[in-house]
């Protein structure tokens, strides 16, 4: 098969930094030791029919009492740094919307044997402050729709960056806040389960300031660390690149998930364009003065996960809506998007029905790497959920996981060839986890997971991934 990459050289930069990524929620277990208190992941998983099979992250990898099994396990196989978040619930269990409360010294501790597992094991740690387990009690009172849950985000920033800055090279304020707000208060798909277009607008605010705050706070506890945001970003493209009802679904979007979270972060300002086409859902009156100014803080990094293609068109209100957006038929996550439809792609497909074309990586980078000059870039996930086929010597033979990490690698080094100043990658995941509403069905992991025996195995793909990170170079796949 032929590679998808212009590029011809297979190197990457010197320096490049080789990854696996995880979330707490999805890995740890351990869910009430230690002092910690539920997530609003604990409550959805909990509430029956939100999950597939009703499955929780109770005990999910049981991370939390195996982390220096799986840290031995990124050694062996040569991986050099590990993005991992940390779960908010076990460092301040007693939070409020009006106070942070008192700091669980074992919820620190915990993150803090983590880090020190991973430097003596020279792995270098990136922590993601927010991957979506916020406390229950904030959600309780509003959540992401209320700005407090923003200010107290900034203070237990402040709080993890001065217990782990002095041993982690990069804070990562939050994880794809796209889905935070459009996934957990518009479709509901996510915790916390809303289906309020106008609370996701608020959520999207508040979040951005949460990043803001948060980026601020990291500058002051742990100055010699670098701050950094990860945002899934879409690569949209029209139906038909000559109509311009089409790629004005394109712009709709792209405003949307993409420009909404850029255009304060970047450049302080919220586009235009997007407060007007959603000027009927909410008058945005939630930002105050000062806030954008907040929001845009100086960055050393941008993290972009990236997954998959998307093509829109305008609606034209006839005949069924297809919604390929893998969103289901329910509540839509993309509000005000009442006449953009998404088109289903041909070709190959994940396990997720997620369309696959690796150009989205290399252009989003490039794109990035424009829109921030000086901004370092990460790819803080990227990876492929596929059917668990266990050979009879009991390894996973993953081939098609390996041409997927192959070709989106082979972007990658494309868009360095164009500029971007891509310094590591980070394969999701290092096991397979709790993929959020679909539970253990879909398998993510370059290692597999038993999860009646807890014992893993590292697939093809994580001897494949391994051989790349030796090598410093893409392998054949
Ligand atoms: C990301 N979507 O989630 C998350 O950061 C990971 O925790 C997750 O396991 C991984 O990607 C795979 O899903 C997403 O519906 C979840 O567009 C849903 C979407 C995108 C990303």
């Amino acid at each position: 098969p032929v590679s998808q990459s212009r590029s011809e050289t297979t190197r990457f930069p010197d320096g490049f930094l080789w990854g696996s990524a995880t979330a707490s929620y999805q890995i740890e277990g351990a869910v009430d030791e230690d002092g910690r208190t539920p997530s609003v992941w604990d409550t959805f998983s909990h509430t029956p029919g939100k999950t597939l099979d009703g499955d929780t992250g109770d005990v999910a990898d049981d991370h939390y009492h195996r982390f220096r099994e799986d840290v031995a396990l990124m050694k062996e196989l040569g991986l050099q740094t590990y993005r991992f978040s940390v779960a908010w619930p076990r460092i301040t269990p007693q939070v409020t919307a009006d106070a942070l409360g008192p700091v669980e010294q074992r919820g620190l501790d915990f993150y803090s044997a983590l880090v020190d597992e991973l430097v003596a094991a020279g792995i270098t740690p990136a922590v993601t402050l927010y991957h979506w387990d916020l406390p229950q009690a904030l959600e309780d009172e509003g959540g992401w729709t209320d700005r407090r849950t923003a200010e107290r985000f900034g203070e237990y920033a402040a709080v993890v960056a001065g217990a782990l800055g002095d041993r982690v090279r990069t804070f990562i304020t939050l994880n794809e806040p796209w889905c935070a707000a459009y996934l957990g208060y518009a479709a509901g798909v996510h915790a916390p389960g809303r289906t309020e277009p106008a609370a996701a607008l608020a959520a999207v605010h508040h979040l951005n300031l949460g990043h803001g705050l948060a980026a601020r706070a990291v500058r002051e506890h742990a100055p010699g660390a670098e701050v950094a945001v990860t945002l899934n970003l879409g690569w949209f493209r029209p139906d038909d690149e000559s109509s311009e009802g089409d790629r004005d679904a394109v712009r709709r979007v792209d405003g949307l998930q993409n420009r909404v979270f850029l255009g304060p972060m970047l450049r302080g300002e919220y586009p235009a364009d997007v407060l007007e086409d959603t000027a009927a859902v909410t008058d945005w009156s939630f930002v105050r003065d000062g806030d954008v100014e907040t929001i845009r803080q100086p960055l050393d990094a941008l993290g972009l996960n990236y997954y998959s293609p998307t093509v829109v068109r305008r609606w034209s209100g006839e005949g069924a809506k297809e919604t390929a957006d893998g969103h289901g038929d329910g509540a839509s996550p993309w509000v005000a998007c009442d006449d953009v439809e998404f088109v289903e792609l041909p070709g190959p497909r994940t396990e997720m029905g997620w369309s696959i074309d690796p150009r989205g990586m290399s252009e989003l980078l490039l794109r990035l790497a424009a829109e921030a000059p000086g901004v370092d870039l990460y790819v803080t996930e990227n990876g492929m959920a596929a059917p668990d086929v266990v050979g009879d010597d009991g390894v996973v033979h993953d081939d098609d996981r390996i041409a997927y990490l192959h070709d989106h690698l082979a972007a990658v080094l494309d868009a360095v060839e164009g500029g971007a100043p891509v310094k590591g990658y980070f394969v999701w995941s290092l096991l397979d986890n709790f993929e959020w509403a679909y539970g253990y069905s879909k398998r993510f992991g370059v290692v597999h997971v038993d999860y009646a025996t807890q014992v893993r195995t590292p697939k093809d793909s994580a001897r494949w991934y391994s051989r790349a990170a030796a090598e410093n170079a893409l392998p054949a796949r």
